[in-house]
């Protein structure tokens, strides 16, 4: 059983306080999908609570760093010192529609590189982290990505373009990429959050995951936890990009360029 960093330790406890209450909204999520208003107001409420708990929490501990959030935007203190940065519902969508595949996320970017992270499922009640050069983790167990070699035995994530998202030129591309990966692997899912996607892969659950367009505080740990598990990441040009651009391919060692090139055609 790995112990936990100092560090780690304060991003796990400002997530596990964070998901007491969220839990709690999305039991009164459930109740609100019949009524005519919807969830959607009561969702935003809950996300906005979460973050602020989670940023009172790491300000206790690290009062001069900065933030990157999701709700509340950047915050600058020090500009020397790290940044924390955080999605409290990655997976908004499904918990807006009472779905329980939602998690918090919560990396630390340190001169220019992602060093540490921590992602958290509170429906599964399973915490992933990883810090650079110390290996990955889950529920303090060791973990790796998958050791398939071969496209046809894979199984991948992926996201796929909704309302608001994409143009209609990336929304055909995303279409035949699907078609290429799907019929040259085991199968594509597509779960809802990116931040879960990329902390499977790291788990060696998915063999890959692609995805356009997603914001820092998707895939900041979710990198650090891919990396960290013997993965690779890159945009979809094999650059170390993925992170500036929100442009990710990530997979186990064997299948990032095989997944590249299908990608590709
Ligand atoms: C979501 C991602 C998901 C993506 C959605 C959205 P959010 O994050 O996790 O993979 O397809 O567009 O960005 O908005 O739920 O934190």
């Amino acid at each position: 059983m790995a112990v936990k960093s100092a560090l780690i330790n304060v991003m796990f406890s400002a997530a596990d306080k964070a998901s007491r209450r969220m839990m709690r909204d999305f039991g009164e999520v459930e109740n609100l999908q019949v009524s005519r208003k919807g969830a959607a107001d009561f969702v935003s409420q809950a996300d906005i609570a979460a973050e602020a708990t989670i940023r009172e929490e790491l300000e206790k501990s690290r009062p001069d760093w900065n933030f990157m959030m999701e709700e509340g935007g950047s915050v600058q203190n020090d500009k020397e010192a790290p940044t924390w940065i955080i999605d409290p519902i990655d997976g908004t969508t499904n918990f807006l529609h009472g779905i329980p595949h939602f998690a918090i996320s919560i990396a630390v970017l340190k001169n220019d590189k992602l060093t540490a992270g921590i992602i958290y499922d509170p429906c599964r009640n399973e915490f992933f982290h990883a810090e650079q050069g110390t290996g990955a983790f889950v529920n303090g167990r060791r973990m790796r990505v998958s050791g398939r070699r071969q496209m046809a035995d894979a199984l991948f994530a992926t996201g796929i373009p909704f309302l608001g998202r994409g143009s209609e030129e990336t929304d055909a591309q995303f279409q035949e990429e699907l078609n290429r990966v799907a019929k040259s692997s085991s199968g594509v899912r597509r779960f809802g959050s990116a931040a879960l996607d990329l902390a499977w892969v790291a788990a060696g659950r998915y063999d890959g995951f692609w995805e356009r367009g997603l914001s820092p505080w998707d895939i900041a740990a979710g990198i650090v936890l891919v990396r960290e598990a013997g993965g690779f990441v890159s945009d979809f040009s094999a650059r170390d990009l993925a992170f500036k651009s929100g442009n990710v391919v990530a997979a186990n060692s064997a299948l990032h360029v095989p997944l590249l090139k299908t990608l590709r055609g």
